[in-house]
């Protein structure tokens, strides 16, 4: 396969837990795809030339459509590449709904297992690093003093996947793989690869282990990896395919054609710039220029963002 416009493009690095999400979702939907390796820690010029600030991972890139954060990745993943669905019965409106759990609580509850058993596993740059991204220092000794209770929290967590396992079902929603699985997986993942001890509790749960190989064989799809030059040069070629749509329920009125600013609004709350495109309850792109790539669309979920006028 080669790399073109239309590619799916994943700017992504392999031991980032938030990126394994999209990758079992690309392995669920059998889809051919482009990993581009990003580094670990800023400075990623190249990341923020198409993003225009936001520095988190993953980021997907189709042609000069920028898709920031694994929520509007997975919707537009879904969108574009309907079947088979991330969507196995049940899940369809909370599914997006449990998200925000893995990624906060259960997220939280796994970094500070990690780091708490392993303080030096990353080294001091990245410390720093991920000092300024959160805000507030990232305080290994803190971790290590917190260790046992949040073995506790993250047993916890591991619990209710292990309890919706119950009645004997394969996957988390059913019997097909879906949008829960590839949430409920990856902060699991993260553990193993850099902390395996971490995942002692985890070993006591039969169902939960056997379920875990389950979506570990379900594997990433088609990969190969390009360059980041090359997925600049797409992006600067590439014309943005979304449509400028107004949004009559938007809350503040915003409309297409005005200037806005998005924000996450946890950590990495680099504000982004642009000029709205299109926005929904759930979606929000930004038209921005940038002297590398040229014109771009970033795309944000609404959830977990904050929009306000530039
Ligand atoms: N809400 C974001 C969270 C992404 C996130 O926190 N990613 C981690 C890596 S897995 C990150 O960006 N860490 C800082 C970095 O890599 O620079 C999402 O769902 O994509």
């Amino acid at each position: 396969m080669s790399v073109n416009a239309q590619s799916i493009i994943l700017h992504q690095y392999d031991i980032s837990p938030f990126s394994e999400k999209v990758r079992v979702v690309l392995g669920i939907k059998g889809l051919d795809w482009f990993a581009c390796e990003e580094p670990v820690i800023m400075p990623k010029p190249e990341l923020v030339a198409l993003t225009g600030g936001y520095r988190k991972i993953p980021v997907m890139q189709i042609g000069a459509d920028i898709y920031c954060d694994t929520q509007i990745i997975i919707r537009e993943l879904e969108r574009r590449f309907p079947e088979p669905s991330i969507f196995v019965g049940g899940d369809r409106g909370l599914g997006w709904g449990v998200g925000l759990w893995t990624d906060r609580t259960f997220f939280m509850a796994a970094v500070a297992v990690i780091f708490g058993g392993a303080p030096d596993a990353m080294g001091e740059e990245f410390k720093a690093d991920r000092t300024k991204l959160m805000g507030r220092p990232f305080d290994t000794d803190a971790m290590v003093a917190g260790a046992p209770m949040m073995a506790e929290q993250l047993r916890a967590h591991l619990g209710w996947v292990d309890e919706q396992l119950g009645d004997g079902r394969d996957f988390l929603m059913g019997d097909k793989p879906g949008i829960v699985d590839a949430n409920a997986y990856y902060n699991l993942a993260f553990i193993r690869w850099i902390f395996p001890a971490g995942a002692k509790s985890a070993d006591a749960m039969p169902r939960l282990a056997a379920w875990e190989r389950r979506v570990a064989a379900i594997g990433h799809g088609n990969r190969q990896d390009i360059p980041r030059e090359v997925a600049l040069d797409i992006a600067k070629a590439a014309t943005s395919t979304e449509a400028v749509k107004a949004d009559p329920g938007e809350p503040n009125g915003l409309k297409p054609g005005d200037r806005v600013t998005v924000m996450a609004d946890d950590y990495g709350r680099d504000p982004i710039s642009g000029e709205l495109v299109s926005s929904s309850a759930q979606h929000i792109a930004l038209k921005r220029n940038d002297p590398r790539v040229g014109d771009v669309v970033v795309h944000f979920p609404r959830a977990g963002f904050l929009a306000m006028r530039a």
